[in-house]
């Protein structure tokens, strides 16, 4: 067990979707949480990063920080992706190694996989198979990041974990309907037909792809609890164990939303990888499950949105993909 209580824990970016859900969870722990803003240490940036480490001395490390964004993105700005995810794994395992970090947890994503994976995709699935060509410069990214810590801990010893979450939604998402992910950009794109600012939801590709979704919340518990619980050299999948159509998602995105389903689909766009359900047993068998089902997620987050008025301060089509 590793003790959280009475630790400096910090979340590399603590901005985004899941680094703020961390904090939010960590609250609930008695521990001093450390966060930096880009000005105050670009994780792309060696120096910075290792001085921001060498004065603050964080015991615990969540690495949540990344450039993120749905496929087209993805497909869009390789450079990018690959670029600045690699500099930000590199500068934050090497500094947390140089100051002497107890333990870090570096999230990835379930792309790593290989396109064709054998469903549900187990942990030993990773690098058996060619990647999926949209998003195989984040998933290269994002496999480095592991072996990383498979490297640090197997050269010298630090407790370098890393968890690979589902496809991710929640609080603090995008909503850009060029750069997001597909569940914020289908809430927006019903929330956009009930408000009579469009006859119908355009739909990327055909639909078909399954994808499985987690709730940031409850993908910010299971990060804590592998904090807690998890040592060892292989990565870990975190997920719910169900999948959907993506045509199916935005029925019930339509249904939470009160409109009806009018789906309109742009072949030009790319469907991407068929399925990438998750095999979750190890995590289950360390004793942890997801809590939040996604029809309540969707609920809430929607909810939430109009709570704060946020679709109202969403530009129609940010610049750039994403951000950290
Ligand atoms: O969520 P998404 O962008 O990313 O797309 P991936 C999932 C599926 O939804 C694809 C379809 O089949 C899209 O074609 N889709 C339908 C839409 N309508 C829309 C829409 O309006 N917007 C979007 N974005 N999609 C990402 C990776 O892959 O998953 C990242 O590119 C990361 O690297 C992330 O790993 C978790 O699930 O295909």
């Amino acid at each position: 067990m590793t003790q959280i209580a009475g630790k400096r824990v910090y979340v590399a970016g603590h901005r985004g979707m899941v680094g703020s859900a961390i904090v939010r969870r960590l609250e609930q722990e008695d521990c001093t949480i450390l966060t930096a803003t880009r000005a105050e240490a670009d994780l792309r940036d060696p120096t910075a990063v290792e001085q921001w480490f060498a004065a603050n001395r964080p015991d615990l490390v969540f690495l949540a920080a990344a450039k993120v964004g749905g496929i087209l993105a993805n497909d869009s700005y390789p450079a990018d992706f690959l670029y600045e995810n690699l500099m930000i794994a590199a500068n934050v395992i090497h500094a947390a190694h140089g100051s002497g970090v107890e333990k870090l947890l570096f999230l990835g994503s379930s792309c790593i996989y290989p396109k064709f994976a054998e469903q549900p995709i187990r942990e030993d699935a990773l690098l058996t198979g060619p990647l999926e060509p949209t998003n195989e410069w984040y998933a290269i990214a994002k496999i480095a990041g592991i072996k990383l810590c498979q490297a640090y801990r197997k050269q010298h010893g630090d407790d370098f974990i890393s968890a690979m979450p589902t496809n991710l939604y929640g609080p603090g998402d995008n909503y850009d309907l060029n750069s997001s992910h597909v569940l914020p950009a289908l809430l927006r794109k019903a929330h956009m037909m009930k408000t009579g600012q469009a006859p119908t939801m355009p739909m990327w590709g055909t639909g078909e792809p399954r994808r499985e979704f987690l709730h940031a919340d409850d993908c910010a518990d299971a990060c804590v609890f592998l904090m807690k619980t998890y040592s060892g050299a292989e990565h870990v999948n975190v997920g719910t164990g169900e999948d959907i159509r993506i045509v199916d998602l935005a029925r019930l995105v339509c249904e939470v939303v009160g409109v009806e389903p009018r789906i309109e689909h742009d072949l030009t766009k790319p469907d991407g990888t068929p399925r990438k359900l998750m095999d979750g047993t190890k995590l289950r068998e360390l004793g942890w499950a997801a809590s939040i089902s996604l029809e309540d997620g969707i609920r809430r987050t929607y909810a939430d949105l109009l709570a704060g008025g946020r679709f109202d301060s969403i530009p129609e089509a940010a610049e750039g993909p994403a951000r950290l």
